[in-house]
């Protein structure tokens, strides 16, 4: 069955003639990102060319995914919104909550076990609101849209900030906080600041141990964690249409962790034969009755530099596998230099432990090249020296590869173990035997993201990032510095062998097969169906309207912390065993900014109450002057709320009493979830203007009276000393987004407008 054909058609339908019009407007040749972006005005046929990282633009997205950690909040708030039911095709996948322990089948009844009443929730809301509901174990959200829903030249948004991983088939797909997709799901406009294009042109082709997961490592370690903010990234050339639709899902995928706003590929035969195994001929036929307007226009291909902000070139036939970590994506080691980085750089070489799966790595593509490596190394009298853990990304997937004898092939190393259809280590839902005694040790991973503590806990377990053929060759070697294309092995006979290159299917040969789903369709008429949610839980709270702002300077406020370094939202709001308070705002305050370093003294969860001098952890600090009646502050470094999408990291210093957060500057999601929450997200003006402040500081907003579009704010810091300095922040509010602030948050708006109308 193809899901929303309706819907996707009237998207094809409008394509020539919105394309036309923008074409006559920017009035030169179009890239594919521009061409999706112009189809999905809100107002229809554009009215004018938007200026590149200037102009907010309305959009109107064609559907919205959320997954159980982040859909509980955007449900919650849903919820508020007085509706009766979605307005465009919306669906929520059970996958994040799953911890994998034992192995698929315990794991995933335990799962079901320990959040019987989140899952109830979102089973019952789903039902009532039309939204389609994939159940625990169905499998991960990125990996379900891109076989069921993903569609070439449409536009979705999504809580988690994988969505991107849909640009795969050719979609501008975004990953947002649950605040935005409630905009969408209840019929409004969605917003955007028009994007910046970057061009990333591939020619030659992959070619041994080299994989689509090397492409992106590579764009990762060109750009870095920034590199992307702001931009969609646009692959094309040869290169491109040689990789398959999964293996561009796969890119797309971790442009997440260089910041980019989405990647995209334009519509080509991979895209076509991925739609038709998965069962959607129907949409390649309305695919290419439009095929022209699915991707680029020749001219900005052949002459890139004319038409993107920024053009990389890459050659596939070049390049060679890679390893990212540990601790952030973008520090990229080719293989062939990580005996010498290992080194160099004190990084642990034995492996325990090597991790396939997540949104980024779990298609059936990924999964053949993998058992490939694990065939030709038993057939060699290899066994693994690490443990090799499993998590296929859809049920379809785990259901065709065992089929086809995959399964089999892991289970034939001693040490394999086939976790549940879901996230799993990737979130922090593992419980990893000895990592609380939080030895120093690397892991290696087909993951996307390697922040301290995400997998195991442990803060000192480096994480990298590679290719499943990698993580397989790695997991039989047990040494992160083996290098397959080099090195042999000694086999259980004394032998030095080596491992062949892998091979792999891009499609099941006879084709994908599945028996359950895991897809439960929404009621007709949800009307009667009755949401629960208990006073007394501890999973899931109603939640209360954010108070509105006065119209007043904010004056005498204390800061809770400033951050040093690295702050992604897994510091903010950590993920791991807090997922549990997904949908409960008080208890899941508890994780605020634990994970942040204190610049005051390098510690975490540790600062001064400046009211009573005494030292305390975040939370505790932050209430206490919210009891008090006394504001609070947090100042951050460089790219601050880097990561997730989650808007917990927004709504818990608002619902904890922080009124602003100012920093170097913001990752975009977590930006826009401070000001969809009604917070203040200010940067500074002059960056060194941080060294400015000092632990016992109090800070007034000395015009925040006059708070416009484009104006400059004015912090006046006072130091203890009664000194003061003036320090000018800036801010990226519209006038939309002030209405915001002025509400409380985005969502008192909307309820404001709806009561208005009703
Ligand atoms: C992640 O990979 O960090 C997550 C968990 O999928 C998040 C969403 C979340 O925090 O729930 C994301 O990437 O947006
Ligand atoms: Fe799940 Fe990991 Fe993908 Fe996030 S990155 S959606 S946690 S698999």
């Amino acid at each position: 069955m193809v899901f929303d054909l309706e819907m996707i058609k009237a998207v094809y339908a409008r394509y020539p003639e919105r394309v036309a019009a923008a074409r006559k407007l920017v009035n030169k040749p179009l890239t594919l990102s521009e061409k999706i972006l112009y189809a999905h005005l809100w107002d229809g046929n554009a009215a004018e060319a938007y200026e590149r990282g200037k102009s907010y633009v309305d959009f109107a997205p064609d559907r919205v995914a959320m997954q159980d950690a982040t859909a509980q909040m955007a449900l919650l708030q849903f919820m508020q919104a007085g509706k009766t039911k979605v307005a465009v095709p919306s669906t929520a996948h059970a996958d994040h909550l799953i911890l994998a322990r034992l192995g698929a089948d315990k794991d995933l009844q335990d799962g079901i076990n320990k959040n019987n009443e989140v899952f109830n929730f979102l089973s019952s809301v789903c039902d009532k609101y039309g939204i389609g509901f994939w159940k625990p174990g169905a499998g991960i959200i990125h990996q379900v849209v891109l076989e069921n829903y993903a569609f070439p030249g449409g536009m979705m948004i999504g809580t988690d900030s994988h969505t991107v991983n849909a640009g795969g088939l050719g979609m501008v797909a975004i990953g947002v906080g649950g605040a935005d997709a409630v905009d969408v799901m209840a019929g409004m406009a969605w917003e955007l600041k028009f994007p910046k294009l970057i061009g990333v042109k591939l020619t030659g082709k992959l070619n041994g141990w080299t994989s689509a997961k090397d492409v992106i490592l590579k764009v990762a370690g060109i750009l870095t964690v920034k590199g992307g903010t702001g931009a969609i990234v646009e692959y094309f050339g040869e290169g491109a249409k040689s990789l398959s639709g999964t293996g561009k899902g796969t890119i797309c995928n971790m442009g997440a962790e260089i910041g980019a706003t989405t990647s995209t590929f334009g519509y080509d035969d991979s895209m076509r034969r991925y739609l038709s195994a998965t069962g959607r001929a129907d949409v390649v036929a309305l695919a290419d009755e439009v095929a022209e307007h699915l991707t680029g226009d020749a001219e900005v291909y052949d002459n890139p530099e004319q038409y993107f902000d920024q053009v990389i070139e890459i050659n596939l036939s070049e390049l060679t596998p890679h390893l990212n970590g540990p601790y952030t994506p973008d520090l990229a080691t080719p293989v062939s230099e990580m005996k010498a980085a290992a080194t160099a750089n004190d990084w642990p070489t034995d492996i325990e432990w090597a991790l396939i799966g997540s949104c980024t790595n779990s298609s059936y593509e990924d999964l053949s090249r993998a058992a490939s490596i694990v065939d030709d190394a038993v057939s060699k009298g290899l066994n693994a020296k690490a443990i090799l853990g499993i998590n296929p990304g859809s049920e379809q997937v785990r259901f065709t590869a065992e089929r086809d004898g995959f399964i089999d092939t892991f289970n034939k190393l001693d040490n394999t173990k086939i976790f549940t259809n879901a996230c799993g280590p990737c979130i922090g839902q593992w419980d990893r035997p000895g990592a609380s005694e939080e030895k120093k040790n690397s892991i290696v991973h087909s993951f996307n993201r390697n922040f301290k503590k995400r997998a195991d806990g442990n803060p000192n377990t480096m994480a990298f990032v590679t290719s499943p053929e990698m993580v397989a060759a790695i997991a039989i070697s047990g040494k992160l510095d083996f290098n397959p294309i080099t090195d042999t092995l000694t086999n259980a006979n004394g032998e030095e062998v080596s491992l062949a290159e892998p091979t792999g299917m891009e499609l099941p040969p006879n084709g994908f097969a599945v028996d359950d789903n895991g897809y439960q369709a929404p009621a007709e008429d949800g009307s009667g169906i009755q949401v629960v949610v208990k006073e007394d839980s501890k999973r899931l709270q109603l939640l209360t309207p954010f108070a509105p702002w006065d119209g007043e300077n904010i004056t005498g406020a204390k800061l809770l912390i400033k951050a040093e370094g690295k702050c992604t939202t897994d510091h903010i709001s950590m993920a791991g065993p807090w997922l549990q308070y997904r949908g409960h705002l008080d208890n899941i305050s508890e994780n605020c900014l634990i994970g942040a370093v204190n610049s005051f003294g390098g510690a975490t969860n540790e600062v001064v109450n400046q009211l009573t001098g005494a030292k305390g952890a975040v939370p505790s600090t932050a209430r206490a002057y919210k009891a008090a009646g006394v504001p609070s502050i947090v100042v951050g470094d460089h790219n601050y709320g880097e990561g997730s999408s989650r808007e917990h990291a927004a709504m818990e210093p608002r619902h904890l009493g922080v009124y602003a957060v100012i920093v170097k500057s913001f990752a975009r999601i977590h930006e826009t979830n401070l000001k969809k929450q009604g917070m203040l997200g200010l940067t500074f003006n002059t960056e060194s203007d941080y060294d400015l402040i000092n632990e016992d500081d109090t800070f007034n907003f000395t015009d925040l009276n006059q708070f416009a579009p484009g104006k400059q704010l004015t912090l006046e810091i006072v130091h203890a000393d009664g000194s003061k300095d003036n320090v000018l922040c800036n801010h990226t509010y519209n006038s939309g987004q002030i209405e915001w602030y002025k509400y409380g948050s985005a969502l008192n708006l909307i309820k404001a407008e709806a009561a208005a109308q009703a």
